[in-house]
């Protein structure tokens, strides 16, 4: 029980982002382990009404991607309202489980 507690301690201390990527650390199953990609891109369209931004991105070497214009979702809608058409943009994404991207954090870049 006290191991557990310590367990659960760690990990809110640690653990606090509503996201977690955790890189490589003992106490969390592989399971946990979000790996993220960082793009740079082009803003194209924000559609605040569902939480998607178009990016026209460069390529990710890492996923076998294509430079593309596509949607992301956003995790954090609020990320959305200081974007508009033509920002350049840096933004990481997650996939979970392979599945349809999701941004965790996007930022324009002067
Ligand atoms: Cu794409």
């Amino acid at each position: 029980m006290k191991r557990f507690l310590i367990m659960t301690l760690a990990c809110i201390t640690f653990g606090g982002s509503a996201i977690p990527v955790y890189a490589n650390d003992a106490h969390h199953p592989k399971a946990d382990v979000q790996k993220s990609y960082a793009v740079k891109g082009e803003v194209v369209v924000v559609d605040k009404a569902t939480g998607k931004v178009k990016l026209k991105h460069e390529p990710v070497p890492e996923l076998d991607w294509p430079a593309m214009t596509m949607f992301f979702a956003v995790a954090d809608k609020s990320q959305l309202d200081v974007l508009k058409a033509g920002d350049q943009v840096k933004f990481e994404f997650i996939r979970k489980e392979g599945g349809a991207p999701l941004i965790t954090q996007i930022n324009t870049v002067k």
